[in-house]
């Protein structure tokens, strides 16, 4: 029986994401830099992924690292020019890959004209750009709070009014009602369209609708909050319908929305296919595994078998109406080999072990700028020398306004915080990894005499190549691509076992996400006996067992 298959090139593609400012460093000012990505190209092109994602360039006062805009159409001089970014683009195309870029419409930067008009004066025009409320008896609004820590309101004396910020007091909330707003956006994406890019990674397009009711919402858990009053909201999908008619639809490209608060039971809502909305979302279930009450920086650690259970379920919820984009990390939530494996005596095989499971699980995968390395996370001796604004909020919140002691809060910062993924690249073990002959605006990692680039390539063991074939394994078999996707082993606490099954050719993969060794029965209803990818040389099966050492994993074929 011949399945259909609605094929898609960004279904059969696999992503890469670039944090530019942190990749490479051309004119050692210590920023990364376009110049710097258009010299690493080859490194990118050879491993054989086929988008990048490329994370904001554009004019900001680097509040929260670029994703505060203050203009929209303009790149950065520290990244360099227009001219740079189209170039980028032009090798990119010429190498058969795709470039997509960073939407950020929730919010501009309070240095945007918009909202330097906007604070001028209650009537003038751009007023409602934005979200302006007056207080209530000298209070905010109400008592909503920033995903950074605070209220998510703040005072301007001129105008006597309050606004409306989810992230930084930078980060002003752009009014989505405002049709004018909504065509200034419409305009500013035509622009990046017609220069040739390929798509958008939309930056929490699950906000920009706000709650009719602006009353206060239940802050006794920051995830109640988000899907009570910031996600989800109620003209969501009017407006990205409309973005679609007047926008997407008229271009070949390819969009994925990162979604805060989009539960799975919602997820078909946008990206269904016949919605006409968004193709994929980023869903942040799996991301926020381990944040407690409070959010990310209430650090409660997680269970293996939540991974699992988290990874199937989203999967059994998309079904054939949604198409996945998995990944494990990205420069908001720490290296997934130090948060998922083991990033001392098991680097290397945990980092390939999870290289299986992007690689052969169903979805778009997204591998971050490092991963192909086993980049891990970084151990800074003191606040000094951490530059997140969403860290150095919390350090406000947790030990200037609470009762932590610095020492904890370093403590969870080094579990949880983003400057883990924000170090620079490490290509090789010059000084600065070779990733600038500056002074790095972030401190590299220490690791990087061990991990890098030049040393991973020559390793027996590198990650990087085994990347590299899995890349190619994965580009020639649809069955790891469009292939059914079946859970054998739910209740296994670390052992993750499923097959991928496609019109007779079919897969099988274990992963033992774990530090134990045993001994894994394989399902006696599969035709199990060879075993083509593995991340130990000497993997084996016998009489339908597989002899499971830590972080192994294996991709056997299924006879059928
Ligand atoms: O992230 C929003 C988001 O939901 C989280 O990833 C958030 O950044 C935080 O880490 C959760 O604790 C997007 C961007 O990816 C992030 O870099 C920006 O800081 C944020 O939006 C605001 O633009
Ligand atoms: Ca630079």
């Amino acid at each position: 029986m011949t399945i259909v298959i609605d094929r898609k090139w960004w279904k059969e593609s696999v992503m890469y994401q670039i944090y530019p400012r942190s990749f490479m460093d051309s004119n050692n000012d210590g920023i990364g830099d376009i110049r710097g990505i258009i010299d690493k190209v080859d490194h990118i092109a050879s491993l054989g992924v086929d988008i990048i994602w490329l994370s904001p360039v554009y004019m900001s006062p680097n509040d929260d690292n670029g994703y505060d805009i203050s203009d929209y159409t303009k790149i950065h001089p520290e990244f360099g020019t227009m001219e740079d970014l189209e170039e980028l683009l032009n090798i990119l195309h010429s190498k058969g890959m795709k470039l997509i870029m960073d939407l950020v419409v929730n919010h501009s930067s309070d240095e945007h004209q918009w909202f330097l008009e906007a604070k001028k004066s209650k009537d003038n025009p751009y007023r409602n750009y934005y979200h302006w409320y007056p207080g209530k008896n000298d209070q905010e609004p109400n008592n909503w709070v920033s995903f950074f820590g605070g209220s998510a309101w703040e005072y301007d004396e001129n105008t006597d009014e309050y606004y409306l910020h989810l992230f930084t007091r930078k980060q002003p909330d752009l009014n989505w009602e405002n049709p004018k707003v909504r065509e200034e956006i419409y305009k500013m994406m035509r622009f990046w369209l017609d220069k040739g890019i390929d798509g958008f990674r939309m930056d929490v397009i699950s906000l920009i609708s706000k709650p009719e009711d602006f009353g206060d919402g239940d802050i006794s858990e920051f995830n109640k909050l988000l899907i009570q009053k910031y996600a989800n909201g109620p003209r969501i999908h009017e407006y990205l319908k409309e973005m679609h008619e007047k926008v997407l639809s008229h271009y070949d490209i390819m969009t994925v929305g990162e979604g805060p608060g989009i539960t799975k039971e919602l997820a078909n809502d946008y990206i269904g296919k016949d919605r006409n909305e968004l193709n994929m979302i980023f869903q942040l279930d799996l991301m926020f595994i381990d944040f407690g009450p409070e959010g990310k920086f209430d650090y409660q650690p997680f269970k293996r078998r939540e991974v699992k259970q988290l990874l199937m379920a989203w999967d059994h919820a998309l079904g054939d109406e949604g198409w996945n984009n998995i990944f494990l990390d990205n420069h908001d939530f720490p290296r997934l080999v130090s948060r998922f494996g083991n990033d001392k005596e098991f680097r290397i095989q945990s980092a390939k072990l999870f290289a299986i499971l992007l690689l052969t699980f169903k979805g778009t995968p997204c591998i971050y700028q490092g991963t192909e390395i086993g980049m891990t996370n970084v151990k800074f001796d003191g606040l000094s020398e951490y530059r997140d604004v969403e860290t150095l909020n919390m350090y406000q919140k947790y030990v200037v306004e609470g009762d932590m002691n610095e020492a904890d809060f370093l403590k969870i910062a080094h579990i949880q915080g983003r400057d883990n993924v924000r170090t620079p690249m490490q290509w090789n073990d010059s000084e600065n990894a070779g990733f600038s002959e500056g002074d790095p605006w972030i401190k590299v990692n220490p690791n990087f005499r061990e991990i890098n680039v030049e040393k991973d390539k020559e390793s027996d063991d590198s990650i990087f190549s085994f990347y590299q074939d899995l890349l190619h394994f994965r580009k020639n078999n649809l069955a790891l691509i469009y292939g059914s996707l079946t859970d054998h082993d739910p209740d296994h606490d670390f052992v993750l076992a499923y097959s991928r099954k496609l019109e007779g050719k079919g897969y099988f993969i274990i992963c033992n996400m774990s530090n134990e060794s045993l001994d894994y029965h394989l399902p006696n209803n599969l035709d199990l006996n060879k075993i083509l990818k593995s991340n130990y040389s000497d993997s084996t099966i016998l009489n339908s067992k597989a002899t499971m050492r830590p972080w192994e994993a294996m991709i056997i074929r299924i006879e059928t």
